[in-house]
């Protein structure tokens, strides 16, 4: 057994026995209520799923673990010359609530390297989509076309026993998560580069080669993505993506077709392709207002015209966050330090200036500040990756770590299938009245 995965094992038989007693012993403990408006809205604050990777706090943000990202920088390993976490380091903890060792992190980098190769009908499925189809739909599809790889699916046509299901969720995941970035790539590369394709590096950490194979050998653009996946990868279970690999999951599809799921959330607006229109808004308001330097009062106008149109800004508010997104703070820290004189930024952080008190003015908008999506492609095009409907790929590609890694745990504890109780308007009015 690998030593991530022996690990792995014995975390989870001791917290499985835990929850068994848990459950026996105080199973009709009441951990919240239910309202009426929190179901209207779309069941926001509804406890109801177990996500032992991370946890999202409405004020501090995201943990990984306990760890803030300002910590995650101090204490994941890094590469030499480079102060970027490696997101290796955050799989690694987020699966076995370990800080890794360097060593340990580059077995991991290794291991990830010898699980990539692609079957070729992936390459023959994405050479016959038409260039027109957005890259999350390619992605998607890349990923589905996977599944013929399952070895969950495989043993449990064998018959595999209950208690191996996370054995065979682990390796999928692994498995999974390796060959993603040559995914992503690829598209990249069939869509915006003539099909110009890049082999993979096998001397590169898993987010460095990515850089590699999407044509990036900067070094500053490689820390990005280091950075990058490590801040993306999860975000508690509730969020639209997790939930949805969540739900897949525990009707043991295996994760090939749960991450597919959750790819095809994550392809919404109000959810990770916010990060491509955040910045097509960008590129809208510099063409609207004639200049890329424009100043804060022509902002506030663009803006103020935009919610008139009765349209959302895009890489604003949050379901849960009520203060500055961390993710968005880690983005501009790092471009505080890496970029100077790009208009891009700079316009995202007059945003950050202007946006907020007209959308407080607006009386409804429960948390008037930016989230991750709101910096991420001012950076991109910065170092030249300009083609904007890519970039939830990239978001994709990172959101693995964090709901693979959740998945494998879901599968050691046994969670049952999930089957929450829907209602009719009929009823609620019933029983609301009667209330
Ligand atoms: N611009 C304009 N109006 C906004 C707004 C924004 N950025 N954020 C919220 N509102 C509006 C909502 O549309 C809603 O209006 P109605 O009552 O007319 O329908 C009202 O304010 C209340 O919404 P809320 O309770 O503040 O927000 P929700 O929890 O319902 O939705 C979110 C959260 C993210 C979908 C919403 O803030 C939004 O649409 N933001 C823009 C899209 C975005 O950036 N999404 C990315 C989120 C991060 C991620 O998942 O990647």
């Amino acid at each position: 057994m690998d030593p991530l995965k022996k690990k792995f094992f014995e975390k989870s038989q001791t917290l499985l026995k835990e929850l068994k007693t848990l459950r026996k012993e105080k199973g009709d403990v009441k951990i919240g209520e239910v309202n009426l408006g929190q179901v209207l809205a779309g069941m926001r604050g509804v406890k109801s799923m177990v996500w032992e990777t991370s946890e999202l706090d409405p004020i501090e943000g995201i943990k990984f673990r306990g760890y803030s990202i300002p910590q995650l920088r101090e204490l994941l390993p890094h590469k030499k010359g480079d102060r970027q976490p490696l997101p290796e380091g955050l799989f690694w903890l987020m699966l076995v609530d370990e800080i890794p060792t360097q060593e340990q992190v580059d077995w991991l980098s290794d291991e990830w390297e010898k699980r990539a190769e692609i079957p070729a009908h992936t390459f023959d499925i994405l050479e016959s989509m038409p260039l027109t189809a957005h890259p999350m739909t390619q992605f998607c599809i890349a990923i589905l076309s996977l599944q013929t790889e399952s070895i969950f699916a495989k043993k449990y046509a064998e018959g595999m026993s209950k208690d191996d299901y996370w054995d065979a969720s682990y390796e999928d995941s692994m498995n999974l998560i390796a060959k993603l970035p040559r995914i992503a790539a690829y598209i990249y590369r069939r869509n915006f580069h003539d099909g110009k394709h890049i082999e993979p590096d096998l001397t590169l950490d898993w987010a460095a080669n990515f850089a590699h194979m999407l044509g990036f050998e900067n070094q500053d653009f490689k820390r990005l993505m280091r950075l990058y996946l490590t801040i993306h990868a999860d975000h508690e279970g509730g969020n639209a993506s997790a939930h949805t690999v969540h739900l897949i999951n525990s009707t043991l599809s295996d994760v090939y077709y749960s991450f597919a799921g959750g790819m095809s959330s994550l392809a919404g607006p109000l959810h990770g392709l916010a990060n491509q229109e955040v910045i097509k808004f960008i590129f809208e308001l510099i063409e609207d207002i004639g200049t890329s330097k424009p100043t804060k009062e022509q902002i506030a106008e663009f803006v103020k015209k935009t919610i008139a149109e009765g349209k959302v800004i895009p890489g604003y508010g949050h379901a849960v966050l009520r203060e500055p997104d961390p993710r968005f703070i880690a983005q501009k820290v790092f471009a505080e330090h890496y970029i100077t004189d790009s208009d891009h930024v700079q316009i995202v952080w007059d945003l950050f200036e202007v946006v907020p008190p007209i959308l407080a003015d607006l009386g409804k908008v429960a948390n008037p500040w930016p989230n991750v999506d709101a910096h991420s492609g001012a950076i991109l095009v910065h170092y030249g990756l300009k083609e904007y409907q890519f970039y939830t790929v990239i978001f994709g590609v990172s959101r693995a770590l964090g709901v693979l890694a959740a998945t494998t745990w879901s599968r050691a504890l046994g969670f049952s299938l999930e089957r929450p109780k829907s209602v009719t308007s009929e009823w609620i009015k019933k029983f609301v009245n009667k209330a």
